[in-house]
């Protein structure tokens, strides 16, 4: 299976099961001989990081404009592809990524609803040519992520955590009508399934979409 140079991206609502299935992709990844890159959003580069620190846990607690928030975001994403998936991409790894621009579309976009001409345009010019090969969306009503968080009991809610139902119901039906327009592109796998069968689905839609 060649798979040199592709990039994947994982996208859903928290506690979908993102970190969980890249563990399990990646580990397949390896054992087909695969060379990795694994990063996520926001994040990735000592920039990225900072700039996470700020979107999530900024010291104004809430108050955030959106359209600060989606520049912000998209900062620290045009920081990551330059510093390392591109090149990352270039040397023949395939890329492996929690969250990239489709989170843009779909939070800034259809949750905290800025006009998408604009959303589009400054993910454009964030990551210029830099596209997803393949983008898989694990999907999980609202009320299974939300429990799933409180289970894992990490302490306080970040800032984007503290959103309310409605705001996670417009960011599940983003992803969805995202897929639709791209089905080429993204796939949308139930994850409420048990995490065997998820992680045994995602391997054949690599297989048949990428290999
Ligand atoms: N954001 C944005 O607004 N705009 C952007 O452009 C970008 C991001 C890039 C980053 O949060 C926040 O930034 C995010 C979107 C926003 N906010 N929200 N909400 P983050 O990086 O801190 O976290 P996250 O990306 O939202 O995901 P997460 O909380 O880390 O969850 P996850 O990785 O998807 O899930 P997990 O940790 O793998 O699994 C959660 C639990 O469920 C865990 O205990 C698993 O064992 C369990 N699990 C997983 N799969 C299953 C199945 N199949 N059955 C049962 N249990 C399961």
């Amino acid at each position: 299976m060649n798979l040199r140079g592709k990039f994947i991206t994982f996208e859903g609502s928290e506690g979908s099961g993102k970190s969980t299935h890249i563990q399990r992709l990646v580990r397949r990844l390896h054992a087909a001989g695969a060379e990795t890159f694994v990063t996520r959003e926001p994040g990735g580069t000592p920039l990225g990081e900072e700039i996470r620190h700020l979107l999530l846990h900024h010291r104004s607690g809430g108050i955030m404009s959106p359209e600060a928030e989606l520049l912000l975001f998209t900062a620290a994403r045009a920081e990551l592809v330059r510093e390392r998936i591109a090149p990352a991409l270039a040397s023949g790894q395939v890329v492996v990524c929690d969250r990239f621009l489709d989170s843009t579309t779909v939070y800034q976009g259809a949750a905290r609803r800025l006009a998408p001409e604009a959303v589009a345009a400054i993910n454009r010019f964030a990551v210029g040519e830099c596209r997803p090969d393949l983008t898989l969306v694990l999907d999980v009503p609202v009320e299974v992520s939300q429990s799933r968080v409180r289970n894992r009991g990490e302490g306080k809610a970040d800032r984007i955590e503290r959103e309310d139902g409605d705001f996670f119901r417009r960011v599940r039906e983003g992803y969805l009508s995202l897929a639709q327009a791209e089905p080429r592109r993204i796939a949308v796998l139930d994850s409420t399934r048990p995490t065997t069968e998820v992680e045994s689905a995602i391997w054949n839609i690599v297989h048949e979409r990428l290999a």
